[in-house]
């Protein structure tokens, strides 16, 4: 005779299995993010190292090597990481406070790298007499940097001051997060520019249209800068890999506001392949808990 209970086992087994599976895709894509932005740091720094100058801050073109170096570092894979750290299962104990403090952090360091990394340039151009702002690439990442600090104090004032109330918190957000989206593509759309630029006027004999290998290795790591911000675009915008409570705090939202809804919905609560997993509510109503008694 069948009874009730080896039927709830059996569906909990399917969806612990379901939930590994997408576990193990979730680490596919974090570990060839994370081998594509390791990758082209090492590119950068081969570049400046062996194909040019080197590094050094005494106002020539080894100092302006940094910029390339601090942008790829800070700019583009720091800010990587920081969009992508909630995304992180193994951090889902954390207090979702700590996780926004590392978010915050990163995303500071990186804004602190890339303003470095201009003054390399400005310093470089006044001592060798070259003007400065007249490119399109220093155009649109003058503003990116402008734009990035903005997207730093409103992230700061909204999510990390005790004191904003929810609503405006949870209004903000969608800004919040495609302005997040908007800046970190359009820093790596930047960066192609740059690059490029560099190319053309740093090679002279042979030039960038003979491809001599230097021009080949930088435009390896333009595909590589590509092929790092297409992860992390695509680890950002999955719903079932986001940390579980955000997913409760989103059906509160949705559901039009404050009422305890920390039982989890079947809707937000799909694997990938769009069935329920009971096993993932459990986490998530753990991780609820967890957020709410931290914030
Ligand atoms: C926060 C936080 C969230 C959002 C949410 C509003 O401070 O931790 O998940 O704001 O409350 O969307």
């Amino acid at each position: 005779m069948q009874t009730a209970a080896p039927g709830k086992s059996r569906r909990l087994a399917a969806a612990t299995l379901m939930a590994m599976e997408n576990l193990k895709r979730f680490l596919v894509a974090l570990c060839a993010a994370a081998a594509a932005g390791v990758a082209s740091i090492i590119f950068v720094l081969i570049w400046v190292l062996l194909y040019k100058e080197g590094l050094a801050w005494d106002g020539g073109l080894a100092e302006f090597n940094w910029h390339p170096v601090l942008i790829v570092i800070g700019f583009i894979f720091l800010q990587g990481m920081a969009i992508i750290v909630y995304r992180l299962p193994w951090t889902w104990q954390c207090s979702k406070l700590i996780m926004k403090f590392i978010h915050a952090g990163l995303n500071l360091l990186a804004f602190i790298l890339a303003v470095i990394a201009m003054v390399a340039v400005f310093d470089f151009h006044n001592n060798a007499k070259i003007p400065n702002m007249y490119s399109l690439h220093s155009w649109l990442g003058l503003i990116a940097v402008i734009l990035y600090c903005l997207q730093l104090v409103l992230g700061v004032g909204m999510y990390l001051i005790p004191i904003t109330p929810v609503s405006w918190r949870a209004a903000f957000m969608p800004l919040h997060v495609y302005g997040g989206l908007l800046l970190f593509t359009s820093v790596i759309a930047v960066a192609l520019m740059g690059i490029t630029e560099k190319l053309i006027f740093g090679l002279s004999n042979p030039k960038y249209k003979d491809s001599p290998p230097e021009a080949v290795f930088v435009n390896i790591l333009g595909v590589l800068l590509v092929v790092f911000g297409a992860l992390i675009l695509w680890i950002a915008t999955r719903t079932s890999w986001k940390r579980p409570s955000d997913q409760i705090l989103h059906t509160r939202h949705t559901n039009g506001g404050g009422e305890d809804n920390t039982k989890v919905g079947p809707v937000l609560c799909q694997l990938s392949d769009g069935t329920d997993a009971e096993a993932c509510g459990d986490v998530r109503r753990r991780s609820a808990k967890l957020d709410d008694q931290a914030n």
